[in-house]
């Protein structure tokens, strides 16, 4: 396959409502989509990060110099270059794994298109749809969010997730359990908002039989996520300071963790998001796919990887409408609690040109 042209095209969509978390809030996705032109097929995929580096240290402005700079000029290098082949090339490159993601994952939707393969067959997805979580942000009062909680489950979500932080963990977790049970599957998220310090208080949500709790200490910390482990009957869960397979494997043996979040992105690509499940299930610990708030564009893929049978959990990949009044891409509707598997070649998915149009702020050319 033959690169003929890489095109970034900057898009903001209004969020249905802001999303808060430990580190920020948000109010629109507002961030870039990768469009690679090829001699025999196109691709696209979505960066997952924001205008500013608080989720991780990568953001939108940065990632545009470093795949301009950095990364498009190794892939152009190449003959043919083929999605496998990329990381090796880009490992040249330290870190950026969010921007070598949006670069591996454009060129494979254009190579699966080009064989007439869904990303699902190429990943080695057992499942034709996917049960939906979603991820419910930090509220101003409790009975706001026991409002969007109990909305959520009524359109059919088969599991809910809690963002915390210290002054809002406790008492919104308690309130959700009395209100709608035990059985509930319920999980917490702290996006590194605490410390070993705070372990004896961390303890205390033992008693509410979480799934997990989700990155509650510093980023690449599996020491005292270990440490925290040893305190905890919540089985941790590492988003953050998960970058590759290799990490997956060190914190899965220093028990660190006990259930994996997969982002691809965060891991590099899909490749990688692959071998993080392949470690993760081989050491019999549960893995589900994370979530950034994505467009259609970087839910698709997601929707593919979330199909393996490693994912054991259900994910944060919700449905257009939990994020957008109107997607980019055609909707993905909620039906009895599940997502569909996209089944067209590639990635199954692309932009609508006339939301596309209104959604953009910019394109630009980085390689022709
Ligand atoms: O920590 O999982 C996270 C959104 C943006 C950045 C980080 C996170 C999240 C979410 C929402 O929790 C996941 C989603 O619904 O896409
Ligand atoms: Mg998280």
């Amino acid at each position: 396959m033959k690169l003929e042209r890489v095109e970034i095209v900057h898009v903001a969509i209004p969020l249905v409502t802001p999303f808060r978390t430990s580190f920020g809030t948000m109010t629109d996705k507002d961030t870039f989509l990768l469009h690679v032109v090829t001699d025999e097929a196109e691709g696209w995929s979505e960066f997952a990060a924001d205008p500013e580096p608080r989720y991780c240290s990568e953001f939108t402005a940065g990632a545009e110099l470093v795949l301009r700079d950095f990364l498009l000029p190794r892939v152009a290098a190449l003959p043919r270059p083929t999605s496998a082949a990329l990381a090796p090339v880009l490992a040249g490159v330290k870190g950026h794994e969010l921007a070598k993601a949006a670069l591996e994952t454009a060129l494979l939707d254009a190579e699966l298109r080009a064989y007439g393969m869904p990303l699902a067959t190429y990943l080695g997805a057992v499942r034709d749809r996917v049960p939906a979580g979603v991820s419910v942000g930090i509220k101003n009062s409790v009975p706001e969010l026991l409002d969007d909680v109990e909305r959520y489950l009524a359109e059919g979500y088969v599991r809910i997730k809690l963002k915390i932080e210290p002054g809002w963990d406790l008492a919104p977790v308690r309130a959700v359990r009395e209100r709608f049970g035990a059985e509930l599957p319920l999980q917490v998220d702290a996006n590194t908002a605490y410390t070993l310090a705070d372990a004896e208080h961390l303890r205390r949500l033992d008693e509410f039989g979480l799934l997990l709790i989700e990155e509650p200490l510093e980023e690449n910390n599996l020491y005292a996520h270990a440490r925290l482990q040893q305190r905890l009957a919540t089985p941790v869960c590492l988003d953050e300071s998960l970058h590759n397979a290799r990490d997956t494997a060190s914190a899965i043996a220093l028990d660190a963790c006990r259930v994996v979040n997969v982002k691809p992105a965060r891991v590099g690509g899909y490749l990688e998001a692959r071998r993080v499940h392949d470690v993760a299930s081989a050491h019999g610990v549960p893995v589900w796919c994370g979530g950034m708030l994505e467009t259609g564009i970087g839910r698709a893929p997601n929707l593919a990887l979330a199909a393996l049978p490693g994912f054991t959990l259900p994910g944060d990949t919700s449905a257009s409408g939990r994020y957008f009044a109107e997607d980019i891409t055609e909707p993905f509707v909620l039906e009895d609690g599940h997502l569909p598997v996209p089944t067209g070649p590639g990635i199954g998915i692309e932009p609508r040109p006339e939301a596309l149009r209104r959604f953009t702020r910019q394109r630009r050319d980085l390689y022709v």
